[in-house]
């Protein structure tokens, strides 16, 4: 091999373990009782860059995650775990992502995160909260006021 394929290759490497190293993944548990009250995902808001994945962890049992309708950019292929399982989601692009404890939806059992500057849906996930029951709007209120 010569010097300058040697020389690729290494940089070919680099350039990998860069990518590897530049995809962040932030881990949420779910959880009966939390810092924030019952019923909740911790933490339940982030700022992520594209490319990043959330691992939402079932430390208690009897939730599932689930998107919220209406609440991810356009092309987002809407999140339905099962009960009691661990999900992995990359968030691929940028926007607001809603997620949300199908059991305890009532209960305010929400999650959000913005990717990259929130558009194009940051305005349109917002407005939208307006439509929701009490526990989940106060929920969703103070996570999107955390998110700006
Ligand atoms: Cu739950």
């Amino acid at each position: 091999m010569s010097k300058s394929v040697l020389a690729l290759a290494a940089i070919a490497g680099v350039i990998t373990f860069a990518n590897v190293a530049g995809a962040a993944e932030l881990k949420v548990k779910m959880l009966n009782r939390g810092a924030e009250g019952m019923m909740v995902f911790e933490p339940s808001t982030a700022k992520l860059k594209p490319g990043d994945t959330i691992r939402f962890i079932p430390t208690d049992p009897g939730h599932d995650v689930a998107s919220i309708p209406g609440m991810a950019p356009p092309g987002f292929t809407p999140v339905k775990g099962a009960l009691n399982k661990e999900v992995v989601v990359t968030l691929a692009k940028s926007g607001v992502y809603g997620f949300k404890c199908t059991p305890h939806w009532g209960m305010g059992m929400v999650f959000v995160a913005k990717v990259g500057d929130g558009k194009p849906n940051a305005a349109a996930a917002e407005a939208s909260v307006a439509t929701t029951p009490g526990l989940v709007k106060k929920r969703l209120t103070a996570a999107f006021n955390a998110i700006r």
